[in-house]
């Protein structure tokens, strides 16, 4: 039996794997970090929360001899670093958090890997935040894009991301990054725009609440479906040889376009309901994201969803959870 080890196992795309990789037969072990409503810290895993292959440790990224200890314990095939800061906004808020859990985490990760189970291979959850402002002259981000990152996450993403490559040289770890574009479902946390945006849609169309307050409707994210991209974390780590690879759907849709398939899908007109609140835009932002992820094409990946039955998929979850 195969055993992965997951670092944010309670987050959306940490829960979605674990599941993925129970259901391929491997012991998932993973970590959370301890807070005071331990009701709610691992709601996303209530799927999986019996199945005797689970074993979930409280752990954090910057308690290095905790991770440390637990590699040496559970001796994994597979690492996954997924665990971060992942809120692009609040990194300006937080920038030195951010960077001690995303940038002095993932030293902490390479290290106990390279300490305590050197043949495990390793899988860094890079972003296509770390492009910040480059975009090919064909209009799309590539693994051969300059990263020219703008904002304190992508600026820590492009840190981790450079580490990897370094530690897989210099160390001859098997360390891959995967350069993932926006990956969203209905266990998205609802202060990133998708699921910001269809919870509200629902509550107005359900008498809820009446208006949204949203910050720049004119960036442009490529968005794809959590549950297809960890199964790209898993592809990634069964190659022969490390490397990077953009994780993305190919298809583009401004925050604007996105409200408009919404609203628009229940009934509704965005423009009645939608209001910028300046609170919500950021000191720089990252106008445009449009992901060519040909490379992990030819390893055999294609997601399932479409923007549309993403989107459909998170109505549905809240519409469930307001009339049930
Ligand atoms: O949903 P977002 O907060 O995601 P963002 O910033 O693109 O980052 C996500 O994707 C990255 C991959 O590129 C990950 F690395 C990162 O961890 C995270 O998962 O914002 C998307 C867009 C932005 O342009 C933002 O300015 O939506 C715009 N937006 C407009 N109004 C808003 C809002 N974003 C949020 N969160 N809240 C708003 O009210």
């Amino acid at each position: 039996m195969k055993k992965a080890f997951i670092t944010g196992i309670g987050g959306q795309d940490g829960s979605y794997l674990a599941e993925y990789l129970l259901g391929l037969g491997y012991e998932v072990h993973g970590i959370v970090r301890r807070n005071s409503t331990p009701e709610h810290q691992q709601s996303r895993l209530d799927g999986v929360r019996l199945n005797k292959n689970l074993y979930v440790h409280y752990g954090d990224l910057l308690e290095a001899s905790g991770i440390e200890k637990l590699l040496r314990d559970v001796q994994p095939d597979e690492v996954y670093n997924i665990a971060a800061q992942s809120h692009v906004r609040i990194s300006y808020e937080i920038p030195q958090f951010t960077t001690q859990t995303n940038a002095l985490g993932i030293v902490n990760m390479l290290e106990a890997v390279r300490n305590n189970c050197p043949n495990a291979r390793f899988y860094q959850a890079s972003s296509s935040e770390m492009f910040g402002s480059s975009v090919d002259e064909d209009g799309y981000q590539r693994e051969t894009t300059p990263m020219t990152p703008v904002s304190p996450y992508g600026c820590t993403k492009v840190f981790g991301y450079n580490l990897v490559r370094n530690y897989r040289n210099a160390y001859k770890l098997f360390a891959s990054n995967g350069i993932l574009f926006n990956h969203e479902s209905p266990r998205r946390g609802s202060n990133f725009v998708t699921n910001k945006v269809v919870k509200a849609a629902v509550r107005i169309k359900l008498g809820l609440q009446d208006k949204l307050e949203l910050g720049n409707l004119d960036a442009y994210r490529d968005w794809g479906h959590s549950k297809d991209y960890v199964k790209a974390m898993h592809l990634i780590l069964q190659q022969d040889k490390p490397g990077d690879f953009v994780v993305a759907t190919g298809i583009t849709h401004s925050v604007g376009d996105m409200c408009d398939y919404v609203f628009t899908k229940l009934g509704l007109d965005y423009k009645d309901h939608v209001y910028q609140n300046p609170k919500f835009l950021r000191p720089e932002e990252l106008k445009y994201l449009k992901g060519d992820s040909s490379k992990i094409r030819t390893l055999g990946w294609e997601p399932e969803y479409t923007f549309e039955t993403l989107m459909d998929d998170m109505i549905n979850h809240w519409m469930e959870v307001y009339t049930k």
